[in-house]
C-alpha cells in the first residue's frame, strides 16, 4: 500500500531495496554500524561502507553525513543520528526535526533528487511512533518547500504499526 502526493509518499517496505538516489540511515554517533535499519544497510552495502564511515569519524545527534552506497541500489547513504527517547523533555522533538531537515539539506547540496527515509528513532531509540511520524511528515513537507530541486521523498515504513502511524500523520 502507498499514500502519496506529488513529491511525498508513504510506503511499506525494506529501505535497502529502494531504487532512489539516496537512502537515509538511522545511525548512532559512532557511525560504526549497529542493529535495525543500520545493520541492514551495512549488510547490503558491504564492508566499504564501514570503511567510509570510519573515515568520517562520527556524527552528533541531529546532524547528517553522506557516503556512497557501494553495493546498494541507492548511489548514496545519508547517515543521521536520531535522539534516544528520554521522556520528551530532553529536546527530542527538535533533534528529530533536525535529522530530517539536515538530511534534506545535505541531499539538496549534493543535487540528489530522490531519497527515502526510515522511521528514525522509532526502533531501538524508543521514540513514540505517532509523535515521530508527525514530525517526519511535517518536517519533510517543510523541507520540500525549502528545497524545490528535490523531486521525491519516500517515507519507508517497516511493518504495519509504523505504516498505520504514518498514514494517520500523512492525512493530518
Ligand atoms: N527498512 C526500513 N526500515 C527498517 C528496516 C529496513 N530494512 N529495518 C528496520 N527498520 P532502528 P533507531 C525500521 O532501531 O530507533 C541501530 O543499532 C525499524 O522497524 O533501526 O533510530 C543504530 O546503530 C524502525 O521502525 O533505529 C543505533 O544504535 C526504524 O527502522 C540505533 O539502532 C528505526 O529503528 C538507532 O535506533
Amino acid at each position: 500500500m502507498r499514500f502519496s502526493s506529488d513529491r511525498l509518499a508513504v510506503v511499506e517496505g525494506d529501505i535497502t531495496l529502494m531504487a532512489v538516489e539516496a537512502i537515509v540511515n538511522a545511525a548512532n554517533e559512532s557511525l560504526l554500524g549497529g542493529g535495525g535499519v543500520d545493520g541492514a544497510i551495512h549488510r547490503v552495502a558491504g564492508a566499504q561502507l564501514l570503511e567510509a564511515c570510519r573515515k568520517i569519524g562520527g556524527c552528533p545527534t541531529g546532524e547528517a553525513r553522506i557516503t556512497p552506497g557501494f553495493n546498494l541500489p541507492a548511489k548514496w547513504v545519508i547517515h543521521t543520528v536520531g535522539p534516544v527517547w528520554r521522556g520528551g523533555g530532553a529536546g527530542e522533538a527538535q533533534l528529530l526535526q533536525s535529522c530530517y531537515r539536515n538530511s534534506m539539506a545535505l541531499a539538496a547540496e549534493n543535487r540528489i533528487k530522490s531519497l527515502a527515509f526510515p522511521a528514525i528513532s522509532c526502533g531501538v531509540y524508543g521514540y513514540p511512533v505517532d509523535q515521530a511520524a508527525h514530525i517526519a511528515v511535517q518536517t519533510v513537507r517543510e523541507s520540500l518547500a525549502a528545497f524545490p530541486a528535490i523531486e521525491s521523498v519516500k517515507l519507508v515504513c517497516f511493518g504495519k504499526i509504523i505504516f498505520d502511524a504514518y498514514q494517520t500523520a500523512y492525512s493530518q
